[in-house]
């Protein structure tokens, strides 16, 4: 009932009495005091006057349940949303969601994380009400060895929602890191639940510094939308803005069971492509050429030797000869 008073609210240019939005949405005029409530202590101004009724003033930037549910038009993605002030991680909550039978499309969104995880044991910096640090549930029928090519996907999502939003150029760093100006701005942690021959669950979780305006400790690789533009943007919209992008893609993938018509996309944003990069792999480093991406979204590069060689997201990392990238 929130949502639904807050889209009403947003929906008028006057004043609108309380016994308005009572008959309108159907609920008790004290029903309509209570949830009013509830969106101020969210952060939203009401303006509230005696004989005139309520009139939304300012929304903040608040990627609660219900504005995020308030602004977006999806099908999956998104319909049912948790959001948390405070949580360890929104990839541990969703694998429990996802364990006791969330639904496909199940949207976990924090405004701070106190254990936010990145790839391989590594810790993700998520500080409070400055960025996006959200978690899909998804339950796709493709094999275990395709759940790579889905973050692909989702980083050019991200990367194409986050260029809309900003008009900032950003990019992609194979295989789902985005970048701005050589720095990371956003990352993907997908974390799966599978048998032999299906997949259970994914965990897509999605980490974008949004308005950070400093890191703390030694983040030299990292940037924020903020950092590199010197403007504050609203993280709903970029939420938006992605879940539109990514579940058009989505479906499409899950129709198809391949990447390979958003290869062009892909291709077309990446930075690490035509680049001398350095791959790393548990038995060491070496120089190579990134020559191009594969339909089944491997890096194909060749080696100091003139060899080519497929290597694929998990089993290696990537880096720029001088830099990050
Ligand atoms: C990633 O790992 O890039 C995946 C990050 C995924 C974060 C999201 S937030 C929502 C969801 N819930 C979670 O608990 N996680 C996901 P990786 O490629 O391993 O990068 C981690 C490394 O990036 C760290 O070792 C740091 O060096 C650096 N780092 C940490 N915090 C950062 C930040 N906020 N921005 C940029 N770099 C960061």
């Amino acid at each position: 009932m929130k949502e639904k008073v807050l889209a009403f609210l947003k929906g008028q240019d006057q004043y609108v009495s309380g016994e308005e939005i009572s008959s309108k949405l159907g609920v008790t005029r004290a029903g309509v005091w209570k949830n009013i409530n509830k969106l101020k202590e969210d952060g939203y101004h009401i303006e509230s006057i005696t004989k005139r009724g309520y009139r939304l003033i300012a929304t903040p930037d608040v990627i609660t349940q219900s504005e995020i549910a308030s602004i977006i038009n999806t099908k999956l993605l998104g319909k049912d949303i948790h959001y948390y002030e405070k949580v360890d991680s929104t990839n541990e909550v969703a694998k429990t969601l996802a364990r006791e039978g969330a639904a496909e499309g199940t949207l976990i969104m924090a405004d701070k994380q106190l254990m936010g995880k990145g790839r391989l044991g590594k810790t993700w910096d998520s500080p409070s009400g400055t960025g996006i640090w959200m978690s899909l549930i998804l339950r796709p029928h493709i094999i275990p060895g395709q759940a790579s090519q889905l973050t692909l996907l989702a980083g050019l999502n991200m990367c194409e929602a986050i260029r809309r939003v900003t008009g900032l150029d950003c990019k992609i760093k194979w295989p789902n890191d985005i970048v701005i100006n050589g720095k990371k701005v956003c990352g993907i942690l997908a974390e799966m639940s599978a048998e032999m021959d299906g997949i259970n669950h994914i965990i897509l979780g999605i980490g974008v510094n949004v308005n950070i305006k400093s890191f703390e400790g030694e983040l030299p690789h990292a940037t924020s939308l903020y950092l590199e533009s010197g403007k504050t943007y609203l993280r709903r919209y970029i939420v938006k803005e992605f879940l539109h992008l990514f579940e058009a893609d989505y479906m499409h993938y899950k129709d198809e069971k391949s990447i390979a018509g958003f290869l062009k996309r892909y291709r077309k944003n990446c930075i690490t492509l035509h680049h001398d990069i350095q791959v790393v792999t548990s038995e060491g480093k070496y120089i190579a050429y990134a020559k191009d991406i594969a339909e089944d979204g491997a890096l194909v590069v060749i080696d100091s030797d003139n060899n080519e060689k497929t290597i694929f997201s998990g089993e290696v990392s990537v880096r720029g000869i001088y830099g990050y990238i």
